[in-house]
């Protein structure tokens, strides 16, 4: 049995999230105007199969994918880079692994309390993000 994250859920916490920007290239204002927004999860869970879209003022990003499956995620509007992404349970965490360009990229997400956690991590930058269940 798998924990269940799916929901919508609003950005509380984000820490150095314009070091991880920085690790992908994104030019100084973009960076800027990003590092304000207070995004949103909305993650569809069913089985295997997710779908996760972070949705924020400045713009989306959709993502779906099988557990175990290495998938080609385009991150568009983001860094805009092809990777070779897999998605895993490692324990109660899901970890993700986007193999490309980037060396040591990927992203972890869990539970914790009430509170879903993130850290996107690339070429040795961590960004911690937490998120709590929209009203
Ligand atoms: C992700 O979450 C990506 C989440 O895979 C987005 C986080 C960072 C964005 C990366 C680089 C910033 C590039 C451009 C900045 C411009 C806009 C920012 C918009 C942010 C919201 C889309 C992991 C998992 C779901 O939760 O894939």
């Amino acid at each position: 049995m798998s924990v269940n994250i799916s929901g919508t859920w609003d950005m509380v916490i984000n820490v150095n999230f314009d070091a991880y920007m920085v690790s992908l290239g994104i030019d100084f204002a973009t960076r800027k105007v990003a590092g304000l927004l207070k995004t949103q999860k909305v993650i569809e869970q069913d089985g295997q199969f997710f779908t996760m879209t972070t949705v924020s003022a400045l713009r989306n990003y959709k993502s779906s994918f099988k557990i175990g499956e290495e998938f080609e995620e385009v991150t568009k509007g983001l860094d805009n880079r092809k990777c070779q992404s897999q998605v895993n349970w490692i324990g109660d965490k899901l970890v993700c692994v986007q193999k490309g360009e980037k060396r040591d990229r990927g992203w972890t997400h869990w539970l914790e309390g009430d509170e879903l956690y993130l850290e996107l991590y690339c070429e040795g930058k961590v960004c911690k993000q937490a998120y709590r269940r929209s009203a």
